[in-house]
């Protein structure tokens, strides 16, 4: 193609003679024009370069971004084929159209300028050998331009007319423009020779030639989608190979008796687990045999392309085979698992179902062995994605791979899951964003049609295909009739190629069916009875194809069956069938989780900094470049963090927080911090990455703290909670060594991502054995900003804790933070972090720590009453957790007569502190009221979660009681006054002595919301 146009309106002649590129974003703009001429994707670069100069940046940007091209271009470009040979040719508004442009390049028809005329020239001449009478008819180049939006409706919309159904039910679209007559062209002109353009092949063929070339490339048991890619480069390197190859792989007869062995592999394995377990749930592969195929012949070339690693997210459906055939599992674990045999001696934790689980091995090819990873997989289909993404990437790091080409993520989904969950769309959007970049991403669509019942495509989505939120990240798409082996291995070397040579992600989509319901106990023809009559009586992808195989000579029935039969005598034994298991030697960038197995929450750890070294990290952290121009409120920061490690003025978080990553970093531990406005902190606190005033380049001080140390990340991310939440899930099991944080704008916002934490993260290590050290920073603290910014839910990550699973900790000083932070490092023990994070505790003058704290202290999971009062005189303990507890303390030194109740902060509410609770319990001999304060409503916060705990230890003669809001459907009023009446009510209530001291207004205030206090 010489250049593309736009054009919103069809075929209109242009209204002006000038080029008109719109500057205005609207679309009213957009639509008022009718024709915009833009680039080309050729060899014609002066004409191109004369575009680009004329077009602003912006719009070139857009026009980049932007699906609304090529639709007119050939016909432009014949128009202006015919213009150069005679002026006259074409309409006269057109004509001066072409004159305004030959006029801005300083040439004309006489005397043309370079080789865009020439080129043009030249290929007039071959359009008038087309025409056969030596000059160019209009007719004759009206006909050719004809062929050659014929040529570009076949590329753009080929694959609505592909066969793409094995079944055969689908309907294709009405797509007028794929007809001859849409074009102005009809069988009488078969014979007529055209120039091809730019179609692979001969410069000129007849038109039954290229008529037959388009149905056979575009309209097989292909169909691409690739028009949509606007990178010109892609888009041509896709052309190209896909029209060159003519679809098929052309396998040789060894690949294609490979081919063969996996279908008969995919296929035997169903049916002996189908008629070894009978009516068992095994979310049979059936009908989607191919895609073993697919990975098979994906892990063995990844051997020869530099990849080293393969991790594969994909839901139930065909795991079983996947993990027998492809990753070498043995039968005989699988057998077992069937058979539901539970050994307390070999299980760990509780265990999960034989189709969630995962598995690793170590794959020979010709060129090297492929590790090849199947990550463990809720029921919840989808949300493996972006986990998968994030192990992609911790590998990827560990290798120092920043191109992403020597771990590749599959992501195997299925259509209606892929089509209709959010996390999908997340992931994608992770893609090539900076902090979540794995180098693109092979996608696999199983699609079967069918989504647990429903099969009506309108019911599932409102879009023509499961895919086609992969144009969103303008991925190219391969659908594929999955009863066509080759053609599925020819689409997945396709899109290997792409990704490593692109390194973005591409999509096949594996049109194919389920032989079963939705399981093995399910009756399909309920609900789809006219789709059953025909899957009955439907030959499996393995008999068709070695039907066809027989055809060609290749192999006898016999032989066939025999290759079956081996199959089924090679399970019997119980020992791995897959080809080529390799196996496993661990290398460098194997990671020993032995190191982390066997260890307790409480075993102690020294986490303080000599004071040399502090002052050694406190000043590289502190280092700020003078080129580097601070933003004057930014600069005062670090004024005062250089006064904090002087000793001069006491320390805030944000300097304990940096300065543990840089002593994490510099102790052989890389730090990854993401989440929304984290690099500079929402509440304007952390300033890890420094923008220069002068020219917006950023610095990072923590990346330079030592020549040594490890890499310190930090990146806001985008606006996702479960799509980044699970990356960074993904990326904390892929690799302990690295402080993994995700941070949450406010602690609430959290709950997006609730199926990461419900599913993953509370209960990955009981389900799967997979350790997982990530912290989750929750913003928590209720400061009267309502509903959504108050609470981080700190109740719903208590509920789940169990068995030592995770750990929730409500540091209150910077102190705290930096050795909870360090602990968690340091410790053996990987266990996910859950941090009620504070937000005015930030600014609190009270909240601050000194440099002793760090060199001298450790993590307290409880911090003792800290005021001087005697402990016989103490009648009541307060105990608390965050923020509270310094408005506790705030109003007993301000009332001077109390100092008979002691306030204790519970600072690690999970694995409870037990042990220190009773020792405070002890102390105070003389205390019955034992208080529980919280600033969360009673059905919220911890009461109920660990009342229990706090009753444990206590006598006869305690009375444990609740201080705190009353139950409330909401979490936080939304009035600011109704707030602080609210904490000030509780406040009192728990330092008053005798009758409630509660105004009785703000009582009422909160019964009136239909709520009892004590719920
Ligand atoms: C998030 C989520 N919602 C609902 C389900 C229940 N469910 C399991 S399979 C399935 C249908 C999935 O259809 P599709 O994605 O086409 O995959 P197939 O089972 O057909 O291979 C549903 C709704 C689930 N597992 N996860």
């Amino acid at each position: 193609m010489l250049f593309s146009s736009v054009g919103l309106l069809g075929y209109t002649i242009p209204p002006r003679p000038e080029l008109v590129f719109p500057e205005e974003e609207t679309r009213k703009s957009l639509e008022s024009i009718d024709i915009y001429i833009v680039f080309t994707d050729g060899p014609l670069t002066s004409l191109r370069s004369y575009f680009l100069a004329e077009m602003s940046e912006s719009y070139q940007q857009r026009y980049q971004a932007t699906p609304l091209f090529g639709g007119n271009a050939t016909y432009v470009e014949t128009l202006y084929e015919q213009f150069l040979e005679n002026p006259a040719a074409v309409p006269a508004a057109w004509a001066e159209y072409f004159r305004g442009f030959q006029a801005a390049l300083g040439g004309s028809r006489d005397t043309p300028r370079g080789p865009v005329e020439q080129e043009m020239l030249t290929r007039a001449g071959t359009q008038r050998v087309a025409a056969g009478n030596g000059s160019l008819h209009p007719e004759a180049a009206q006909k050719q331009a004809a062929v050659i939006k014929l040529i570009e409706s076949y590329r753009d919309r080929g694959h609505l007319r592909a066969r793409l159904d094995p079944l055969g039910r689908h309907v294709p679209p009405d797509v007028p423009d794929l007809d001859l007559s849409f074009h102005g062209l009809s069988e009488t002109d078969m014979p007529t020779v055209f120039s091809t353009v730019s179609l692979a092949g001969p410069d000129r063929m007849p038109l039954s030639d290229i008529w037959s070339m388009l149905q056979d490339v575009y309209c097989g048991t292909v169909g691409f989608e690739y028009m949509h890619v606007s990178n010109g480069e892609e888009r041509l390197w896709l052309k190209d190979r896909i029209e060159t190859s003519r679809t098929h792989a052309n396998p040789g007869s060894e690949e294609k008796l490979d081919i063969l062995a996996s279908l008969g592999a995919a296929e035997g394995m169903e049916k002996y687990l189908h008629t070894k377990y009978v009516g068992q749930k095994r979310f049979s592969l059936e009908g989607g045999e191919s895609l073993i195929v697919m990975l098979h012949d994906l892990v063995k070339r990844c051997g020869g392309m530099g990849v080293q690693e393969v991790v594969i997210g994909m839901a139930h459906r065909g795991r079983l085979n996947v993990l027998i055939n492809v990753l070498g599992k043995s039968p005989k674990e699988i057998f077992s698992e069937f058979e539901g045999v539970y050994d307390p001696k070999i299980a760990e934790g509780s265990g999960d179902v034989k189709y969630h689980l995962g598995f690793s091995s170590d794959v020979k090819t010709p060129h090297g062995s492929v590790h090849v990873a199947l990550a463990f997989n809720p029921s919840h289909l989808e949300i493996v994605n972006p986990v998968v993404e994030g192990s992609v990437r911790a590998r990827q790091d560990r290798r120092g791979d920043v191109r992403g080409e020597s771990v590749l993520p599959v992501l195997i989904h299925g259509d209606a899951a892929f089509a209709g969950q959010g996390i999908g769309m997340e992931t994608l959007q992770l893609s090539q964003a900076r902090g979540f970049y794995t180098g693109g991403t092979v996608h696999i669509v199983l699609n079967n049609q069918i989504g647990f019942t429903i099969s009506n495509p309108h019911d599932a989505r409102s879009t023509p295909y499961c895919t086609d939120m992969a144009k969103m990240l303008e991925a190219p798409v391969f659908h594929v009739n999955g009863d066509d082996p080759e053609a599925a291995v020819f689409v997945t070397r396709l899109a290997l190629d792409y990704r490593q040579k692109f390194h973005k992600d591409v999509f096949v989509d594996l049109v194919c069916y389920r032989r079963h319901g939705h399981n093995e106990a399910d009756e399909p023809a309920a609900t789809q009875p006219i789709m059953y009559q025909t899957i009955r009586n439907h030959a499996t992808t393995r008999s068709l194809y070695a039907d066809a195989l027989q055809q060609q000579g290749l192999v006898t029935a016999e032989a066939a069956n025999a290759m079956a039969e081996e199959y089924r005598n090679r399970l019997d034994t119980g020992k791995p069938v897959a080809p080529s298991i390799a196996a496993h030697v661990p290398n460098q960038f194997t990671v020993d989780w032995t190191r982390y197995q066997q260890h307790r929450w409480n075993e102690s750890v020294d986490t303080r900094l000599a004071a040399d070294r502090l002052k050694f990290l406190s000043d590289a952290m502190n280092r700020v470049p003078a080129e580097v121009e601070l933003h004057p409120r930014v600069a005062r920061i670090y004024d005062e963090r250089r006064k904090m490690a002087a000793g001069v003025i006491p320390m805030d978080w944000g300097f304990a927080e940096l300065l543990a990553y840089a002593s994490l970093v510099t102790q052989g531990y890389p730090v990854r911090l993401t989440g929304q406005d984290t690099a500079r902190g929402t509440f304007f606190h952390r300033h890890a990455v420094l923008h220069n005033q002068k020219d917006g380049s950023t610095y990072v001080p923590l990346e330079l703290v030592a020549r040594d140390q490890k890499p310190f990340t930090v990146v806001d991310s985008l606006l996702s909670e479960e799509g980044v939440m699970g990356f960074e899930y993904g990326y904390s099991t892929a690799e302990p060594d690295a402080l993994v944080i995700w941070e949450a704008q406010f602690g609430d916002f959290a709950n997006g991502a609730q199926v990461v934490i419900d599913q993953f993260i509370s209960a990955g290590e009981a389900k799967w054995g997979r350790l997982c050290g990530l912290v989750l920073f929750l913003p928590h603290g209720y400061e009267g900003q309502g509903p959504e910014h108050s609470s981080a839910r700190l109740e719903r990550y208590l509920q789940l804790c169990a068995e030592h699973n995770m750990q929730v900790c409500v540091p209150t000083t910077p102190a705290q933070e930096f050795h909870m932070l360090r602990r968690q490092m340091l410790r053996p023990y990987r266990k996910p972090l859950i941090v009620m994070s504070p937000k005015s505790l930030l600014r609190h003058k009270l909240s601050v720590s000194t440099l002793a704290d760090l060199t001298h202290g450790r993590f307290h999971v409880v911090i003792p009453e800290i005021d001087k009062l005697s402990p016989t005189r103490v009648t009541r303990v307060v105990f608390c957790s965050g923020k509270v507890y310094y408005d506790l303390l705030e109003a007993r030194r301000a009332d001077k007569k109390i100092d008979d109740i002691a306030i204790v902060r519970i600072e690690q509410l999970y694995p409870f502190p037990h042990e220190e609770y009773a020792e405070i319990i002890k102390l105070y001999v003389n205390a019955h009221d034992i208080v529980w304060c919280q600033e969360e409503p009673q059905n919220q916060g911890a009461w109920y979660e660990i009342r229990h705990r706090l009753q444990d230890p206590l006598l006869a003669h305690h009375r444990l009681r609740y201080v705190g809001r009353a139950a409330s459907a909401s979490p936080a009023a939304g009035y600011a006054q109704l707030h602080k009446q609210q904490q000030s009510a509780l406040i009192q209530e728990a330092l008053s002595k005798g009758a409630l001291t509660v105004p009785a207004a703000v009582r009422e205030n909160i019964k009136t919301k239909g709520v009892s206090e004590k719920a």
